[in-house]
């Protein structure tokens, strides 16, 4: 679509020199962990820069409205968005990673950067963060800040290669980020960490006797602190969480994310960057975004705030996970779970798309009071080579008057209530004509 020539790293210099025109820069970014850590490495590379600037979480650019400013950053959005992008009269950069829906003609200039124009996969090997990342580089030594770009690279269960790789060994050069073997667990006890884990999800809540009998036989006490188990206690977990995601039929694909390797981040306020994703997430998800990017800007009171917060999140998604497992419901090729005004759809959806229900994509309806619906849609990597879900997405809401869009494996939509069954049938029929 955009062929210069050039490297993504040169294009990013181009955006680097844009900025550099401007004392003031408008940031907006997705509320996700991806677009909260990206947020947070544009701010801490723009401050470093001695630039100005505003940053706004948003959902996405539906309702979005310039307010003209001379310069604008968008981050973890704006690629899908090129008619709303191509009307405003601002210089614009765009640090986004979804598969781009149409070219863009500026008024004034445009810096355009989304892995997808450099033959990157931007779904598995860079993520916005990751693009936030390769263009804090070119405003100045800001190779420390790998450590908050790898939680956007976490946050979309991304994998660590390609750019990504590139982006780890910085931060492992420079010493902010420490690799060892191990197994991916957020921080706590390890009882209570097995057990509200959502990633990796591991089925124990509300499982107490399975659980015991779990620790039992791996030979582990529950009350230690999964970041202080020794060498021998990280392997012989390793081993157990691998057969427990055996025994749940998880999805292949989650193993090589979770069992091998643990990362430790040194330069942020928690170590364990896993962690730190489900807080920003939680956060992002409850509306607490500036809460989220405080803490990865190194607020100690936002912190004590972010994981309260976290802790009342990951029970309400694993009580509803708990509750409506047994509503999931059969399509040809497809499952689906409608909801009415659940507190999230997305984490859910993943939960069961990856742990549960592998075997066929999942529809999450979330009917709101409004009589909107809400629609995530989750598959495995490993479908996901034969079928596309935000082209799913974009077509089935489109004939219902709705709108969608997103990436190969997590795709999301908006429709309205009373055309949600047609809805539902059209993505099933074109999920079936995909993997036909
Ligand atoms: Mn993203």
């Amino acid at each position: 679509m955009m062929s210069s020539g050039l490297t993504i790293k040169e294009v990013a210099k181009k955006a680097a020199n844009l900025l550099n025109r401007h004392e003031f820069a408008r940031i907006y970014t997705h509320y996700d962990a991806d677009g909260i850590s990206a947020g947070a490495v544009l701010a801490k590379a723009l401050l470093r820069a001695r630039k100005a600037f505003q940053i706004s979480f948003l959902k996405g650019l539906n309702d979005f409205e310039p307010e003209g400013d001379d310069l604008i950053i968008f981050a973890d959005m704006g690629s899908r968005y090129s008619q709303k992008i191509s009307e405003i009269d601002s210089d614009i950069i765009i640090l986004d990673h979804h598969k781009p829906d149409g070219e863009i003609k500026p008024k004034r200039n445009l810096v355009h950067i989304n892995p997808h124009f450099f033959g990157i996969d931007g779904t598995y090997e860079l993520s916005a963060s990751g693009v936030a990342y390769l263009f804090a580089k070119e405003l100045g030594e800001n190779r420390d800040l790998a450590s908050i770009a790898i939680l956007g690279i976490i946050g979309d269960k991304q994998k660590f290669s390609g750019l990504n790789a590139e982006i780890l060994r910085d931060g492992i050069e420079t010493k902010c980020i420490e690799a060892s073997r191990g197994v991916s667990l957020p921080s706590g006890k390890l009882l209570n960490s097995l057990k509200t884990s959502l990633e990796p999800f591991l089925d124990f809540y509300k499982k107490e006797e399975e659980l015991m009998e779990f620790l039992k036989k791996t030979k582990l006490d529950g009350d230690k602190e999964v970041d202080e188990l020794s060498e021998i206690e990280v392997q012989r977990l390793a081993d157990a969480i691998a057969l427990r995601l055996l025994e749940i039929g998880a999805y292949e694909g989650v193993f090589e994310q979770v069992i091998g390797s643990r990362l430790i981040v040194k330069n942020l306020l928690l170590k364990n960057p896993v962690t730190l994703v489900d807080i920003v997430n939680s956060c992002g998800r409850i509306g607490a975004t500036a809460t989220a990017f405080s803490i990865l800007l190194g607020d100690e009171k936002a912190l004590k705030e972010g994981m309260e917060i976290t802790d009342k999140f990951k029970t309400e998604i694993l009580e509803e996970v708990s509750r409506r497992r047994s509503e999931i419901k059969e399509g040809f090729c497809i499952r689906y779970l409608i909801m009415e005004d659940a507190p999230s759809t997305s984490p859910i959806a993943t939960i069961f798309s990856r742990y549960l229900f592998p075997e066929k994509p999942l529809v999450v309806l979330n009917i709101k009071k409004d009589g909107k619906v809400k629609v995530s849609a989750r598959t495995t990597e490993k479908i996901a080579k034969r079928l596309d879900l935000s082209e799913v997405m974009r077509l089935a809401s489109a004939k219902v008057g709705g709108s969608g869009g997103g990436h190969r494996v997590a795709a999301g939509a908006n429709i309205l209530r009373d055309r949600m069954e047609e809805f539902l049938k059209e993505v099933d029929r074109l999920c079936c004509a995909m993997l036909a």
